[in-house]
């Protein structure tokens, strides 16, 4: 089961859509193994975009993402990175699919609702600076029997 780190960004949480992400979320098989909400400190928003450190959107970022709460999460099943990027849709919201979240609910690069990694690296790097291991839940969904072959 591969997992990987998925956050409701604060313009989510704002427009009251962390029970629909949820949702769509949970009824694709996914399970959620970790979950909190908070305002994200300067520095751990500045660890997690660092790739962006150069680029000229990088302080409207960081600004935006500490701005208020977001939630967090760690997501697993099978090619959970890969499937949550789909459900995610483009980065660009004017270019995300309609049934996609930023397809559905963005307009704006800036203010495109959730984020989720988009590699085993990027994964557990983004996951380590979020989440304790402990902070992680080991269970099974009843539904894993239906779910996986
Ligand atoms: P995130 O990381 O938020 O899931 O977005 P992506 O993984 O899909 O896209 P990204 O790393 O290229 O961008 C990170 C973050 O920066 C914002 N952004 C991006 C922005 O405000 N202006 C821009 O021009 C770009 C490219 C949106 C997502």
């Amino acid at each position: 089961m591969e997992q990987t780190y998925v956050m409701v960004k604060p313009d989510g949480v704002q427009r009251g859509l962390i029970g629909e992400i949820i949702s769509r979320i949970e009824r694709r098989g996914l399970k959620i193994v970790a979950l909190r909400m908070n305002v994200i400190s300067e520095p751990a928003a500045k660890e997690h975009y660092s790739e962006h450190a150069a680029r000229s959107f990088f302080p409207s970022l960081i600004e935006f993402v500490t701005s208020g709460p977001s939630v967090s999460m760690v997501v697993a099943g099978k090619d959970a990175i890969k499937v949550m990027r789909a459900i995610n849709g483009a980065t660009n919201p004017v270019d995300a699919a309609p049934g996609t979240i930023r397809g559905d609910f963005a307009l704006d690069v800036g203010r495109n609702v959730v984020h989720a990694s988009d590699s085993p690296e990027a994964a557990a790097r983004e996951i380590a600076i979020h989440f304790k291991d402990s902070e992680i839940g080991k269970y099974s969904r009843i539904d894993e029997v239906c779910l996986y072959e």
